[in-house]
């Protein structure tokens, strides 16, 4: 119970719709996560990994059908189908509202209610906004305790402020057919059910720091995106902090925890968030930015020595193991992991290459940002950190070179909004086709495109010192299928021309498309990668991008009439560049 009584009015009206056995408000303490933890081992929701090498680790496995994130059933229920746009499914509110009145009416029957305030950002941060997720799944709740700040401090913030967004999740029955999450931003209100899977259920995630967010952050002059945020160090203990956006399973992770190669010696990289971003301008006309989240929700396959050290030390102790393969003596295993065998797959089935994967390709692992050896100081930092630079990021084998700076905001936001990748495994459909990603947050934008680019665009003239805005690929192929580009620690010396570039310094050539890297301004010391592939990654085919920019045309046009000119005005710049 609290004293806001709209929270108690709304809690009360959903225990009588679901029909709760019980209902519990969490209050996130130590007792009461003992007992969850308790409850998932009795239900067989957690299994116990090896307490000697992993204390504190717990494996869940997910209904096979319930893996990832389904953007198929994901609705953004505005008043008018126009303000979700067609970068959204859209449900008129009514009747979404009444299908879901249908779904959850008697929903947690012989189940425990859960009510769970919490706070995304730090809980003194004036940019941190709380939310108060009700859910029938234990596992959301221990989930929730690491990926957000929850509980009694959430809940006194909620009774300082009033407000709250609203978040109701049932596991349901996990029938796909009977599985929808939907957006109601006008009421800053979520309803999921049927799936107990991340993005779907954790709704502090996706659902509220994104969708509903970026709802409210274009209303309120400030920006939620689907970026990790990460501060360099130089040897001179300066530290600039860059925010990027890729899709889903890209990358972003890794980069975030990065450890510069044995050539930077006195560098250091600074984690402050792995996936959302929040930003806003300050009085100093800097964009200033939190990570709304307080842990890490990541992909374990390719989490290994080489591409992610970090994030490994992180996960031996106090971490949530989700869909991935168990060793002889009980520890948690995946594809690239570096050591160890697994004998039983994702699934807890006796491990047989021949028939499946060990790790689910979108299995995850949940922790406390608090335990990454690299966490930034200043993530916890109330009025955020100063971004530097914005890059955004895509997966593509051809075209897109490796590094590339805009020419002006406006120039950025084409960048952002020309993005495209080739899927992954985050969402549920198939794997590896290009589609256009804007900002990375084709399933996360709560609301028109359109309205969004000229949010950027509007934001950027208010702005006194907007950062730069780069686009990065490190996706490269060369003809046989290889990539040509190392990556991992090696995309330190991109961020170093990154934030050189935002100083004023670093040589850099204009090109139609922008300014890519001068001769030897990318640092290549203690690299080994042959001088043809190096101008390969950095050259532009002035034919294939001329058919690119027709098909971003095109693809802008599906936006109709809200779409702003001056994303137009800045392609047609870009086309005669390329044919002058
Ligand atoms: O399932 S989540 O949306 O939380 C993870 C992701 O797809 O980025
Ligand atoms: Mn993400």
């Amino acid at each position: 119970m609290t004293n806001n009584q709209a929270l108690n009015e709304w809690v009360a009206s959903v225990a009588e719709l679901t029909r709760p056995d019980d209902v519990r408000w969490v209050s996130g303490d130590d007792d009461e996560h003992r007992e969850l933890v308790q409850v998932l081992m009795d239900s067989g929701d957690f299994i116990e990994l090896n307490q000697e090498t992993h204390p504190g680790c717990y494996l869940h496995r997910s209904d096979p059908g319930d893996v990832a994130r389904v953007e198929h059933l994901t609705f953004v229920c505005t008043s008018e189908a126009e303000d979700a746009g067609p970068n959204n499914n859209w449900m008129e509110p009514g009747q979404a509202r009444e299908k879901m009145h249908g779904l959850f009416e008697g929903c947690m029957q012989g189940r425990t209610m859960y009510v769970i305030p919490y706070c995304m950002g730090p809980i003194d941060s004036p940019l941190s906004r709380c939310g108060v997720e009700i859910t029938d799944s234990p596992y959301v709740v221990v989930n929730m305790r690491l990926m957000t700040r929850m509980g009694q401090p959430a809940l006194a913030r909620i009774e300082r402020e009033g407000g709250f967004v609203r978040g109701l999740h049932s596991t349901g029955d996990l029938d796909p057919d009977r599985r929808y999450i939907m957006h109601f931003p006008e009421d800053l209100e979520i309803q999921s059910f049927g799936s107990g899977y991340g993005g779907n259920a954790l709704l502090g995630k996706k659902c509220h720091a994104l969708r509903i967010a970026s709802y409210q952050a274009r209303d309120e002059g400030w920006l939620a995106e689907h970026m990790l945020i990460l501060g360099v160090e130089n040897p001179q203990g300066e530290t600039h902090y860059i925010a990027a956006a890729f899709p889903s399973a890209c990358g972003k992770t890794n980069l975030a925890m990065l450890i510069p190669p044995e050539s930077y010696p006195g560098w250091k990289v600074w984690t402050v968030g792995d996936d959302i971003c929040w930003m806003r301008p300050g009085d100093d006309g800097r964009l200033w930015a939190i990570n709304p989240e307080a842990g890490f929700f990541g992909v374990a396959p390719g989490t290994g020595p080489k591409t992610n050290p970090n994030a490994l030390a992180m996960l031996d102790h106090d971490a949530i193991f989700t869909n991935v393969g168990v060793t002889a003596d009980n520890q948690p295993w995946w594809e690239g992991i570096g050591s160890g065998q697994p004998v039983t797959d994702w699934q807890g089935r006796s491990y047989d290459p021949e028939v499946s994967k060990a790790a689910h390709p979108n299995s995850r692992f949940t922790v406390s940002a608090k335990q990454c050896p690299t966490y930034s100081p200043q993530a916890e930092a109330p009025r955020g950190v100063p971004i530097s630079a914005i890059i955004f990021g895509g997966r593509r084998q051809h075209l897109v070179p490796l590094v590339q700076q805009s020419d002006s905001w406006a120039h950025g936001v084409l960048l952002g909004a020309s993005m495209a990748s080739e899927t992954t495994a985050a969402a549920t459909g198939e794997v590896g086709v290009v589609r256009r990603d804007p900002m990375a947050m084709k399933p996360f934008c709560g609301y028109n495109y359109a309205d969004y680019f000229s949010h950027w665009l509007e934001l950027g003239e208010q702005i006194a010192n907007p950062p730069p805005i780069f686009h990065v690929n490190w996706f490269r192929k060369d003809a046989a299928g290889n990539f040509m580009w190392p990556g991992f620690c090696e995309n330190m010396r991109v961020l170093e021309w990154v934030i050189q570039r935002s100083q004023g310094a670093a040589g850099a050539k204009d090109t139609p498309i922008g300014k890519l890297p001068s001769e030897h301004a990318l640092n290549t010391d203690g690299l080994e990668i042959d001088p043809q592939t190096l101008s390969a990654l950095l050259a532009v085919d002035e034919q294939a991008w001329l058919a690119e920019l027709d098909q971003i045309r095109e693809y802008l046009e599906g936006y109709g009439d809200r779409a702003p000119q001056a994303l137009f005005t800045e392609l047609e710049r870009v086309r005669a560049n390329l044919v002058n």
